[in-house]
């Protein structure tokens, strides 16, 4: 039988007890217990206090029962209580952690976008420093090659100009030097005190061809590859070509369908160092017909001084 019960069934005989001795059989009618009952109510009251000792036992085994059943449980809250407190610590020492862990972040990402800034800057620089020195070699190398030309010409060329036979040629090859129509190029030769140059041999020929190759490889373009020449259509005389120098063109050096008078508006003469875009590379197929109105680079040409 279960404890609980046991303590049932003591109340239970309490409850009977009691009621015996508060029964109204047992009073007078003034509410006083009858003499000749006092001795047995004596006996009932020592059995109700073994009854209430009895229950006073049932109820401390109980609780002793109870306490072993529930005092690990009580203990286990006990340490899950305090794991709780802990991770809340922990958790929060976490949090501030991150916070702090990300205030560095955004200062080493500040630190790596100055650095990333002054890379770039310094590239820059750099990249700027190698054009600079590229184009110095590009000057050194045409200084040079004047001062080449100049000896090779005894003086009798100014520096800068090639001489063939009795004839000095110039060649603005550098990119620095802008482009010019046909009448301002005529203009620039003139203000040297040359003209544009007249190709009327094949020795003149092969000797321009050879002097402008420079630009057969570094032009993308065809049409950016032309020098204009001293030679154009006679004033309202299609397909009549004559050199500045008034004598007709008897030979010409013309590529492979030119000229062509293309949308009836070519009327000026050049040479090519890059092989025309319908045909391959032939140094004695270089001409051209072009608008005189294009920009181009152009040949000048003048008498040597006499050796
Ligand atoms: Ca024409
Ligand atoms: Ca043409």
């Amino acid at each position: 039988m279960e404890n609980s019960d046991i303590s049932k069934n003591l109340l239970k005989g309490f409850k009977g007890t009691y009621n015996e001795l508060i029964c109204q059989d047992d009073f007078s009618t003034d509410g006083h217990p009858l003499p000749n009952r006092q001795d047995q109510q004596q006996v009932s009251l020592g059995m109700l206090s073994a009854l209430l000792l009895v229950v006073d036992i049932g109820l401390g085994v109980q609780y002793s029962k109870v306490s072993e059943k529930y005092g690990p449980l009580y203990q286990n809250l006990t340490h899950i209580s305090s794991e709780l407190e802990h991770l809340r610590a922990t958790h929060s020492n976490m949090i501030h952690a991150k916070e702090e862990a990300l205030t560095v972040l955004q200062k080493e990402l500040q630190k790596v976008n100055k650095t990333s800034g002054q890379l770039g800057s310094a590239k820059h620089t750099g990249m700027e420093l190698q054009r600079q020195v590229e184009s110095l070699q590009g000057q050194k190398m045409a200084l040079q090659s004047s001062v080449n030309e100049f000896v090779e010409s005894c003086g009798r060329c100014l520096p800068g100009w090639k001489l063939l036979n009795s004839v000095c040629y110039y060649f603005p090859l550098s990119n620095s030097i802008p482009l010019k129509t046909w009448d301002r190029s005529r203009d620039s030769c003139i203000k040297k005190g040359a003209d544009l140059a007249i190709i009327n041999s094949e020795e003149k020929q092969e000797f321009i061809n050879k002097a402008i190759q420079a630009l057969r490889y570094s032009s993308g373009s065809w049409h950016l590859t032309g020098f204009w020449i001293g030679l154009k259509e006679e004033e309202d005389k299609e397909g009549t070509w004559a050199w500045l120098d008034g004598t007709k063109l008897t030979q010409g050096y013309w590529a492979d369908g030119e000229p062509n008078d293309d949308m009836n508006n070519e009327d000026c003469a050049a040479i090519y160092s890059k092989n025309h875009p319908k045909a391959s590379w032939d140094a004695m197929k270089t001409w051209n017909d072009a608008p005189c109105r294009y920009a181009l680079k152009w040949i000048c040409e003048m008498k040597a001084k006499a050796a």
